[in-house]
């Protein structure tokens, strides 16, 4: 199964809606295989958005994603990080589409609740930064065989 990094940022924290948010994931059918609240420390946060170093948000993103304590998931599932990042919806809350996570909680362009890797890459990368090897459980959740059809010998 395809793992992927999900950040519920300060905002959603300070907000009360994680439990929200991971409640889509779970009835969704993806499956959490790790997960902690941590105050994410400066040279993590520049590290992990360190591909927008250039940019001019960057600063204040750094800032804002170290300011309050978050939640990092890590989620297993076929195609997982695809169907997280259009389950969150567009970058901007102004723009999010209803009934994604980002269209439906929020309003804002930078406090957009949630951040999903958006390829196998980076949720390699990001999944190292933020989880030991030992964090993420391999389990087998009783409703798997329901959530997939296994009839032919793989998820489908
Ligand atoms: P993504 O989170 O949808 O993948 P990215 O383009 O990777 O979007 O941007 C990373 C994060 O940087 C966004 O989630 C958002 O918090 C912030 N961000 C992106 N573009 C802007 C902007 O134009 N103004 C302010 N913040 C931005
Ligand atoms: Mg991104």
């Amino acid at each position: 199964m395809e793992r992927t990094l999900i950040i519920l940022k300060p905002d959603a924290v300070q907000r009360g809606i994680c439990g929200e948010i991971i409640s889509r994931f779970e009835k969704k059918g993806l499956q959490v295989i790790g997960v902690k609240l941590m105050k994410i420390p400066q040279a993590l946060a520049e590290t992990h958005y360190s591909p927008h170093k250039e940019r001019p948000f960057y600063a204040g993103l750094v800032k804002f994603m170290t300011s309050s304590p978050v939640v990092v998931l890590a989620l297993a599932g076929k195609d997982s990080i695809a169907i997280a990042r259009k389950m969150m919806g567009a970058t901007f809350g102004s723009k999010a589409e209803p009934g994604t996570i980002r269209g439906d909680f929020g309003v804002s362009n930078s406090y957009n609740l949630i951040h999903g890797s958006d390829s196998v890459e980076a949720a390699a990368k990001e999944l190292r930064l933020f989880f030991n090897a030992e964090e993420l459980l391999e389990w087998t959740p009783a409703i798997q065989a329901w959530v997939y059809d296994f009839g032919k010998g793989t998820a489908e």
